[in-house]
Order: structure tokens, then C-alpha cells, then sequence
């Protein structure tokens, strides 16, 4: 469907502008007078606004003698299920309005996500599709408008299902990351958790890390073992030894995206312990532009959901989006607070979209 504001000095010259670009009978979505407050002509005078959809109705019968193929193609714009790929938005939005022919509220929608620091083609993306999916009797209800974006969004955020799931023992959970992002913190919030809820027994190991203080006050709180290790080998050693406990925490050093040797090193670990869930922790307060750098080049081994600390410091959370949109990596948890035990949540989507829209 195609939607466009029409400015003019008369309703006539008006509506024959749009009768030249959207045929005999386009839909008239609204009209208003420009008053002395708006926009005036360049003589000073009075214009008139008229938005108007091409009658969408017509041009089907009018494609159906000319192709079947541009018949397919105007039945998936309206009716067809949104493929979750990026290629389908920019089928919409070649098919569909330009930015400049978007009626106003879906401007402001624009604003608000991008001041969240929802990257401009995602937020592109997300209103293209809303314009898409609407009926054009439900075009100007900014309410509905704000429910199709949060579905829109809720679609495209995958969530990490064994944060969910009700079977809550054998899992070996390790924590990778930048330096400060809050491995340890996490570690200490989700052991506690399970430790609290299930009293099953829970390992904390530390790869190559000189000061494990953090962990040691929890394993005391909780009653919970730790373990450093140095080697990939030791790691191997420790996991069987014990392998009857639950939950095993693993924290990696602290690591840049770019620092391949690093990585490599983990990656040996990594490969001692297969069947672990591989978690990327990320500071929820990073900017938009450094969080892409960590997930620009895939990392060399795989990583399995996405963990965002810090959400009680960040500003906005449009980065969230942003970086799921981007890897499509599914999410696990949220956390935000400095406690040791408190402030972490399994991640839904439906959390994710309101802290971005409201
Ligand atoms: N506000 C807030 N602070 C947090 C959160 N998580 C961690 N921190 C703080 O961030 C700082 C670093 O946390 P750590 O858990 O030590 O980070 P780390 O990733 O283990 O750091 P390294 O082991 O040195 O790589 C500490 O001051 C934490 O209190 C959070 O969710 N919210
Ligand atoms: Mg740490």
C-alpha cells in the first residue's frame, strides 16, 4: 500500500494530483486546512493537506490483466505471513513508502526509536513493516501503531530457551566478554538464584583468573565449590570431577573481539567442554556503535545467546536491538544492579520491546 500527503491551494487541485498518481479512485485518509501557524505558499496564501492510499483493490484487477506475477506480488505485501529476514523488509520498503512520504506519527515513531539509538535502518525496518501490516482504517491510531512496532519487535527477538525451561540441572553455563562487563557479578546473581531455588549442587570455575575473590565470597555464601584453572586440560579435569553437580559456572578472562590470540586460547578451553551454553555477556550501557565492533566478526567458536548486564545504568536500550537484529543471537538473561544475588531475569522478548519503547 502506498500512502501520500498531497499539498495544495484547493481541494480540487489537490484531489486531481491525486488522481494522476494513484488512478481513478484512491482512498482519502485525511484532510486538513495548513493554517497561518503551518506552512504557507510562497504568495502567503492558504494550502490544504489531503493524504490519500492508492486504492489498493483496483490495482489488483488492473495487475490481473496485465501479469499474475505483479498479482503474487501485491497479495504478499498484504497478505502474506512477514518473512523474518532482512531481504523482505527491503522488499516492503521498495515496494511501499518512501521515508518522506510517511504520515507524521510514523515520523515521531522514527524519533523516538532512533533518540532509543535504535539504529536508523532497523528503526527504518520496524516502521516499514508497521505500515505494511496495518489496516488503512488503522493507520492513524498511534495506539495501534505502537502495538504492531512491539509485535514487529517481539517477532525478531529470539529468546535463549533454557533460560526459560523447567528442567534446571545439568547445565554447563560459561560467561564470555569484555573486561568489566560483569561476568562475575552474573555468576554470583545466577548461582545464588539456583542455588536459592533448587539446592542442587553448584561449581564455580575461574580460567586463568589471580584474584577469583568475588566467586570465593559467594561459594561461602552459597555453598558452592570453586575452581581456577590454567589449562584446557585442567578444565576437563575439574568438569569431571565434578560432573554429578548441576551447575557449572565458568568465567573466561576478559576478552576484546579482536584479540584473536585470546580468543583462540578460550577457544581451546571451549573445546574441552563441548555441550556448554556459550554466553556473551554485554554491558547494556556500551554505545550503540562500540557493541557492534564485538559482534561484527563472527568469533571463533559458536557463541549460544547473548546476556545484557547493566540495564539500571543505561540510558537507552535501542543497542539491544540492535545487536539482536544484527546476529540474531537469541537472548537469555537481563541483569541490572551491582547486588550479588539479585537483579537477573531470563530475558523476553516482550520485556526488551517495552524497555525500548516506553
Ligand atoms: N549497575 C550495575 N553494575 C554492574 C552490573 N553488573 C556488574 N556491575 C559492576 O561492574 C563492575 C565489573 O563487574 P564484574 O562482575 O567484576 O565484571 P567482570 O566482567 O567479571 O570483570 P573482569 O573479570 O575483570 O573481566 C563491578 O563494579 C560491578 O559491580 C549491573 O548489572 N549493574
Ligand atoms: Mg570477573
Amino acid at each position: 500500500m502506498r500512502i501520500k500527503s498531497f499539498i495544495a491551494s484547493t481541494i480540487q487541485e489537490a484531489l486531481s494530483k491525486i488522481k494522476s498518481e494513484m488512478g481513478e479512485s484512491p482512498i482519502i485518509l485525511d484532510t486538513r486546512n495548513i493554517n497561518d501557524e503551518d506552512i504557507k505558499g510562497k504568495t502567503g496564501q492558504s494550502l490544504v493537506e489531503i493524504v490519500a492510499a492508492e486504492n489498493f483493490a483496483e490495482k489488483v484487477c488492473y495487475k490481473e490483466k496485465d501479469s499474475d506475477s505483479g498479482c503474487d506480488e501485491n497479495r504478499e505485501i498484504n497478505n502474506g505471513e512477514v518473512d523474518n529476514d532482512e531481504e523482505s523488509f527491503s522488499f516492503h520498503q521498495e515496494t511501499d513508502l518512501l521515508d518522506d512520504e510517511w504520515p507524521e506519527t510514523c515520523k515521531e515513531w522514527y524519533s523516538l526509536l532512533c533518540e532509543q539509538q535504535v539504529e536508523s535502518r532497523y528503526a527504518k525496518i520496524l516502521i516499514g513493516e508497521m505500515l505494511a501490516e496495518l489496516e488503512i482504517e488503522e493507520l492513524g491510531r498511534k495506539d495501534l501503531q505502537r502495538q504492531k512496532i512491539k509485535e514487529i519487535m517481539v517477532r525478531r527477538i529470539k529468546i535463549f530457551p533454557s533460560c526459560h525451561s523447567k528442567d534446571k540441572t545439568n547445565r554447563t553455563m560459561v560467561f564470555i566478554g569484555a573486561t568489566g562487563v560483569g561476568k562475575t557479578t552474573t555468576i554470583s546473581k545466577l548461582a545464588t538464584e539456583t542455588r536459592l531455588s533448587s539446592g542442587n549442587e553448584i561449581v564455580l570455575i575461574s580460567i586463568e583468573d589471580d584474584c577469583v575473590e568475588k566467586l570465593n565470597k559467594i561459594a561461602r555464601v552459597i555453598g558452592a565449590a570453586v575452581a581456577v584453572v590454567t589449562t584446557p586440560q585442567e578444565l576437563r579435569l575439574v568438569k569431571d570431577e565434578f560432573r554429578g553437580s548441576s551447575h557449572i559456572f565458568i568465567e573466561t578472562p576478559g576478552v576484546s573481539c579482536k584479540d584473536n590470540s585470546k580468543l583462540l586460547a578460550i577457544k581451546e578451553y571451549m573445546n574441552t567442554i563441548p555441550n556448554s551454553e556459550i554466553h556473551l555477556v554485554l554491558d547494556a550501557t556500551t554505545r550503540l556503535k562500540d557493541i557492534h565492533t564485538l559482534i561484527e566478526e563472527p568469533l571463533l567458536f559458536p557463541i549460544h545467546s547473548l546476556l545484557f548486564t547493566k540495564v539500571d545504568e543505561a540510558d537507552a536500550y535501542g543497542a539491544l536491538l540492535n545487536v539482536v537484529m544484527k546476529s540474531k543471537i537469541p537472548v537469555s538473561y537481563i541483569a541490572g544492579g551491582k547486588g550479588l544475588s539479585e537483579d537477573i531475569n531470563p530475558a523476553t522478548a516482550n520485556t526488551i520491546a517495552e524497555m525500548i519503547l516506553n
